[in-house]
């Protein structure tokens, strides 16, 4: 079952949800209209805050806790506060957050709360050898995180290979290997990345990589990782594509198995995701411009994912009126 929208006063995007401390807490992108026209490297999408949202059951209210974190106390700051996540570990939470720098490169910071809804305290310097966009931080059993990242066209990940910037940046032929999100271990101290990024592989049917002109399946950006039954859920969005789809591995780091579509395209140009289990229910939780018909001007709701015995996921579909 598809649910409302969780708000309709402010508009908020990319949905990262935890369960901390018996609730859910919601770190999304706050939208809002700074007059910047469209154009291809996502120009309009030019937030400046965070706000926190929290929900104590699943059909209640989603509880606005304010700024938690603004742009404007950012040392390292040019612009753009795009999609965040959130972890706890020793009795901190980190909120990792994708931003410009003043060279307008996109470096990935990290910000510290004594609580899940801030306010966050930014570090004074981005992740060392961070680059790119879209972080999603995720604890497997064993207490370790990793956090995976990446985004092409605005989210410049095209300008990079085996993680060094190259002169001119560059999608690779239709034939060739896709560009792929990142994965990295984070250091004990989670400020800092535990080890060089890799490559996120994600392989077809044939088990061979999925090529970049294989545009309703490769990756594009929003990645987000779950656990379930013991296997580990890599999904993404397929950008220009509009889709959410996933693929299944047995370790953190891949390779991942190409499975299928997770949502749809809903409206609007970005599609971005969360998966949670609470209470014993899995839910997704995404966007949509359905309120505002505009694309840089998001709101977040969710809907029930229900796995299939096999481990596959069924193909949710919002259908708007
Ligand atoms: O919110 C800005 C960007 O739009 C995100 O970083 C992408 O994932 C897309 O949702």
């Amino acid at each position: 079952m598809v649910r409302d929208h969780l708000r309709k006063d402010i508009f908020i995007a990319d949905p990262a949800v935890h369960v901390f401390n018996g609730k859910l807490y919601i770190y999304p992108s706050h939208d809002f209209d700074a007059g910047v026209p469209e154009d291809d490297l996502g120009s309009h999408f030019a937030m400046e805050d965070y706000h926190i949202f929290s929900m104590d059951d699943i059909d209640s209210e989603a509880k606005d806790h304010g700024v938690a974190l603004h742009v404007k106390d950012i040392p390292w700051a040019g612009r753009q506060l795009w999609d965040c996540d959130a972890a706890y570990k020793n009795g901190k939470y980190y909120l990792y957050f994708p931003l410009k720098d003043k060279t307008d490169i996109f470096r990935i910071g990290v910000a510290i709360s004594d609580k899940p809804e801030g306010p966050f305290v930014p570090e004074p310097f981005p992740i060392l050898g961070s680059y790119s966009i879209d972080p999603c931080v995720f604890e497997d059993e064993d207490g370790k995180h990793y956090m995976y990242f990446g985004g092409i066209w605005g989210g410049q990940l095209q300008r990079y290979r085996n993680n060094k910037a190259i002169e001119c940046g560059s999608q690779p032929g239709d034939d060739e290997p896709a560009l792929c999100a990142k994965v990295a271990v984070m250091r004990d101290d989670m400020l800092q990345f535990g080890e060089e990024p890799k490559d996120v592989i994600i392989l077809d049917e044939n088990g061979e990589p999925l090529k970049a002109g294989d545009n309703e399946r490769r990756f594009f950006e929003a990645s987000w990782m779950h656990k379930y039954n013991g296997k580990y859920y890599f999904s993404y969005s397929t950008g220009d594509t509009h889709k959410l789809c996933y693929a299944i591995g047995d370790n953190p780091y891949g390779p991942f198995t190409y499975k299928g579509v997770i949502l749809n395209p809903v409206k609007g140009w970005t599609t971005h995701h969360s998966i949670v289990q609470f209470k014993g229910k899995w839910y997704l939780f995404f966007h949509d411009v359905e309120i505002s018909g505009k694309t840089h001007l998001r709101s977040t709701r969710f809907a029930d994912l229900n796995y299939r015995e096999d481990g596959s996921i069924e193909t949710i579909t919002v259908n708007y009126k």
